[in-house]
C-alpha cells in the first residue's frame, strides 16, 4: 500500500493545551507521526512519496472560505497583538455559544478565534496552517491514487482532522481530512462515498460536513459522547437530516470496551456500509481505542488491529486511509501499521 506523507507536519507543534484547569503539554505531537513512518519502514508496508501543496479551491469544496483566510493570517495577526506572542501558542478562550451572531465576523483576533473554534485544547502555532494544508494535500493524493485503480491508499498526517467542521477548528483538528479527501472522490465521479469513522473520539466535523446529504454515508464507533469527548455529538439518534435522513450512523460505545464487542460494532458498521453500495471508503483511521492510549477508554489490543485491518479489506471497496488520533505513540506505530498489514493481507 502506499502511503502520502506529510513532511510538514513538524511545523505544527503545539506546546500547550488547557485540561482540567490547567495548560499542560499537548498530546498531540510530532512523534505521533514519526512512529508510524517508521513503523511502515520497518515493516516494509509499500513506497512512501510527498505531495504536492493542495490549490485552496479544492479545501473550499469543503470549508468556507472566510474560515480558510482566517487560519491562512492567523499567526500573523497572532504575532501582531504583541510581538512576545512569537513564543506563546494561540488558544481561544470566548466562544459565540446560544443567543449570539455568527454572522458578524469581529474585528478583535481573539473574537474569530472563538468564532472559528470550539475548545481551548487546540492550539493555534507558527505552523499550524502550513502542516494543516499540506496534510489535506496527503488525503487529496491518496485519494487520486484510489481513483487510478488502487486497492488502498495511507495518508499519513498531523494535525489530525475529524472534529473539524466547515467553520471551525477542535480536538487538535484544523482541515477536515477524511472530509476533504471523501468529496475529491465525489467531485471525481464516484456517485456514493462512505466514511467510516474508528478513531476512539468521535468525528463531530465531518458527520456535520455530510449530515445533510445522501451521497456521502458517514458512519462511527466511538467512546459514548455521555461520557467522552467531544460531548455534544455522536449520539444513536443522529441519522441525518433533508436528503441526508438515513445516511449518518452513531454506534457509541461504553468507555472500557474491549475487543470483542467493538468487533460487533464494526460488523455491524460494515453491513450498514454494503447496504449503501458505494463505490469507494475513507476510513478515519484513530488509534487511540488502544488500551494504552492516555486520554482514551476503550481496551484494544496491538494483535486486535490485524483483524480490523482484515474485516475493512473484507468490505472489498477501494479504500482510502486518513490518520486521526492516538496518543501512546510508540504503539501508535505499530497498531497504525497492523491496521494496514491486515487489510492488504486479506485483500491480496
Ligand atoms: C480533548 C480531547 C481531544 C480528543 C482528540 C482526538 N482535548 N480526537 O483524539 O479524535
Ligand atoms: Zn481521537
Amino acid at each position: 500500500m502506499r502511503t502520502v506523507y506529510n513532511a510538514q507536519h513538524v511545523l505544527h507543534q503545539g506546546k500547550v493545551e488547557m485540561f482540567r484547569g490547567e495548560l499542560v503539554p499537548c498530546f498531540e505531537v510530532p512523534s505521533r507521526a514519526d512512529y508510524v513512518l517508521a513503523a511502515l519502514k520497518r515493516r516494509g508496508l509499500g513506497p512512501v512519496e510527498e505531495p504536492r501543496e493542495p490549490d485552496l479551491a479544492v479545501l473550499a469544496r469543503v470549508h468556507a472560505p472566510r474560515y480558510l483566510e482566517f487560519l491562512a493570517g492567523a499567526w500573523d495577526e497572532w504575532v501582531a497583538l504583541d510581538p512576545a506572542n512569537a513564543q506563546r501558542d494561540a488558544l481561544p478562550s470566548c466562544w459565540p455559544i446560544r443567543s449570539f451572531r455568527h454572522d458578524v465576523l469581529p474585528a478583535s483576533f481573539a473574537a474569530r478565534m472563538g468564532l472559528f473554534s470550539y475548545d481551548a485544547g487546540t492550539p493555534l502555532t507558527s505552523g499550524t496552517w502550513a502542516a494543516a494544508r499540506a496534510g489535506a494535500g496527503c488525503a487529496l493524493a491518496a485519494a487520486g491514487h484510489v481513483l487510478r485503480g488502487e486497492r488502498a491508499a495511507f495518508a499519513l498526517t498531523r494535525p489530525p482532522g475529524h472534529h473539524a467542521g466547515v467553520d471551525f477548528f477542535g480536538g487538535y483538528c484544523f482541515l477536515n481530512n477524511a472530509a476533504i479527501a471523501a468529496q475529491a472522490l465525489r467531485d471525481a465521479g464516484v456517485e456514493r462515498v462512505a466514511v467510516l469513522d474508528i478513531d476512539y473520539h468521535h468525528g463531530n466535523g465531518t458527520q456535520a460536513i455530510f449530515y445533510e446529504r445522501a451521497d456521502v454515508q458517514f458512519t462511527s464507533l466511538h467512546g459514548d459522547p455521555h461520557t467522552e469527548y467531544p460531548y455534544y455529538l455522536g449520539y444513536a439518534d443522529e441519522q441525518g437530516a433533508g436528503a441526508g435522513l438515513g445516511f449518518n450512523r452513531n454506534l457509541p460505545l461504553p468507555r472500557g470496551t474491549g475487543f470483542e464487542r467493538w468487533r460487533e460494532a464494526l460488523r455491524e458498521a460494515l453491513r450498514g456500509i454494503a447496504d449503501f453500495r458505494p463505490g469507494a471508503l475513507v476510513v478515519s483511521l484513530g488509534l487511540d481505542t488502544f488500551e494504552g492510549d492516555p486520554i482514551a477508554g476503550f481496551r484494544l489490543a496491538t494483535p486486535d488491529y490485524l483483524r480490523i485491518g482484515e474485516d475493512l479489506a473484507g468490505a472489498g471497496l477501494p479504500t482510502v486511509f486518513v490518520f486521526e488520533g492516538g496518543y501512546a505513540v510508540e504503539a501508535v506505530g505499530i497498531n497504525a501499521v497492523n491496521v494496514l498489514d491486515g487489510f492488504m493481507h486479506r485483500a491480496g
